[in-house]
This record gives structure tokens, C-alpha cells and sequence, in this order.
């Protein structure tokens, strides 16, 4: 078995997030600048070079790459080879509004298995860290989870896209998953919601047709916190994905053909 200099990369992965987070948190004029929009979202200059920063940071390990601006090989999902998948900021509309509900990620994967994941809630500088089999850390300090043992007490943390928005038809188990839970909060940051999870803020995350650039990291902390997840991965979408992550493993299973 292959042995990984993971905490080399952990170090890696944290300095890149804090330095993206930095410039980000400065709010640069440039960064503000809107270079796409489409039906639902925008794209920020702040995306753009937020990722061109991180990739540079991340270069000496000579990992591949997936990153929501620049994309990467698809087939790494299929493959044995850790490959870094970078939001350079998660939550861009929140962002570009100002609302402080946004966040750098960065997740380490082989195959569709998280390995380590860093999000980096640079309003609040807060970094939540974890490798898969080891603690989870919120600044650098271990952290447990306490999380509701009742889901009908519980909340959970979801959003829905332009294209599925309750107007159109929603998918099958839509009500069902989110009727299960007390109370439902949307966000629009899946990498923050899935680290509010993990640490014990919420105990399910839901999301039909994200990206795997919104939720590796997540996915890794939620992993090692003892958390579960499922992914239906879409054939029409490089990279596109239902997510379904809760703290118990049996909340959430998507019932089968939901789409
Ligand atoms: C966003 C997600 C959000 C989802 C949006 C979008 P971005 O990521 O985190 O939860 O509802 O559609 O994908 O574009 O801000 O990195």
C-alpha cells in the first residue's frame, strides 16, 4: 500500500487557503468584477485568480488538479491517484453581495474517496481542517462533533439550484428527506455547510446537481468527524453530483431512481 506525505500536503493546503482567504477577505477591486453571468450564478474575477494563487501554492506536490474555474481530468474520479479539488470561493454570489457566508476549499481525493479536505472561513477566520482517520481541527484544535441523535429535532442544511427550484418539478425525495429534519436552512455555500455539519452545527447537508469542487473538502471533514455520505454522480456533467451527507448513515438514503 501506498503510503502519502499527507500532513506535508495538510501544510500545503492550509497555507494556500489562508493566503487565498487573505486577499480575498481584502475584497480587491478587481476581484469584484463580474466576468459571466449565466441563468443562475456569476462568475467573479475573484474566482479566477483565486484559483491561480492556489494551484501556484500546491504545484510542488505535482498532483493533478480539479478546480471549478479551470476544470480538470475527468477520469481522475475513475483513477488510484490523489488529486487536489479547489473552490477557490465557495459561496461567490453571498460574496459579491457581502453576505459573510463564503469560504475557500480545498479537498484531497483518490478515486471519488476524500482524503483530506481545508476549509477556510476567512470572514471569521476560522479553518477547519482533517485528514480522513485522524481528528477533525477548527484552528488548529481537535474537535468532536456533539451532534442531535433525533432527526426529527435536527437540522439540516440544503439549497437548490436555478434550474430545480421549487417552481419546477423537484426530485422525488425531495420532500421526504427534508421533511425528516425540524428545520431546513439554505445557505449558498455547500463547502460551509458541509464543515457546519461536520463540526456539529447541523446533522444532514442536501444538494441536487452541485460539483465536486463544493464539497470534496467537506466530504473529508464530515468523514473524519464519523460522519456519512452518498454521491449520485451524473454522466451528462463532468464532475456534477447529488450530495447527501448526514451524521447518521441511514437519515439519508436517496430513494433509488430520485431523479
Ligand atoms: C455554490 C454552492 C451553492 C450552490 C450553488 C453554487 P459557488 O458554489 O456552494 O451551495 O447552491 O449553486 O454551486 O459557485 O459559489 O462556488
Amino acid at each position: 500500500m501506498i503510503s502519502y506525505p499527507l500532513s506535508e500536503w495538510m501544510d500545503l493546503a492550509q497555507n494556500a487557503a489562508r493566503q487565498a482567504g487573505a486577499i480575498l477577505s481584502r475584497r480587491p477591486d478587481h476581484y469584484l468584477h463580474i466576468n459571466a453571468f449565466s441563468a443562475g450564478d456569476i462568475k467573479l474575477q475573484a474566482d479566477v485568480d483565486s484559483e491561480v494563487l492556489i494551484r501556484k501554492i500546491l504545484a510542488p506536490t505535482e498532483l493533478p488538479v480539479v478546480g471549478e474555474e479551470q476544470g480538470g481530468e475527468v477520469h481522475l474520479i475513475q483513477g488510484n491517484q490523489p488529486y487536489w479539488v479547489i473552490d477557490p470561493l465557495d459561496g461567490t454570489y453571498n460574496y459579491v453581495r457581502g453576505l459573510p457566508l463564503c469560504c475557500v476549499s480545498i479537498g484531497l481525493m483518490i478515486g471519488k474517496e476524500p482524503l483530506l479536505g481545508v476549509i477556510y472561513d476567512f470572514n471569521h477566520d476560522t479553518l477547519y481542517s482533517a485528514i480522513v482517520g485522524e481528528s477533525l481541527y477548527i484552528n488548529g484544535h481537535p474537535h468532536a462533533p456533539q451532534w442531535l441523535e433525533d432527526q426529527s429535532q435536527s437540522l439540516l442544511l440544503s439549497s437548490l439550484r436555478y434550474d430545480n427550484r421549487l417552481s419546477k418539478m423537484v426530485p422525488k425525495d425531495f420532500k421526504q428527506i427534508h421533511g425528516a429534519f425540524k428545520k431546513v436552512r439554505f445557505f449558498g455555500t455547500a463547502a460551509l455547510s458541509l464543515a457546519w455539519v461536520a463540526v456539529g452545527h447541523a446533522e444532514g447537508y442536501q444538494e441536487y446537481r452541485v460539483h465536486l469542487w463544493d464539497v470534496a473538502a467537506g466530504l473529508a471533514l464530515l468523514k473524519s468527524a464519523g460522519g456519512h455520505f452518498h454521491l449520485n454522480w451524473h454522466d451528462d456533467a463532468p464532475f456534477a453530483i447529488d450530495c447527501f451527507a448526514s451524521s447518521q448513515k441511514d437519515w439519508m438514503d436517496p430513494a433509488p431512481g430520485h431523479l
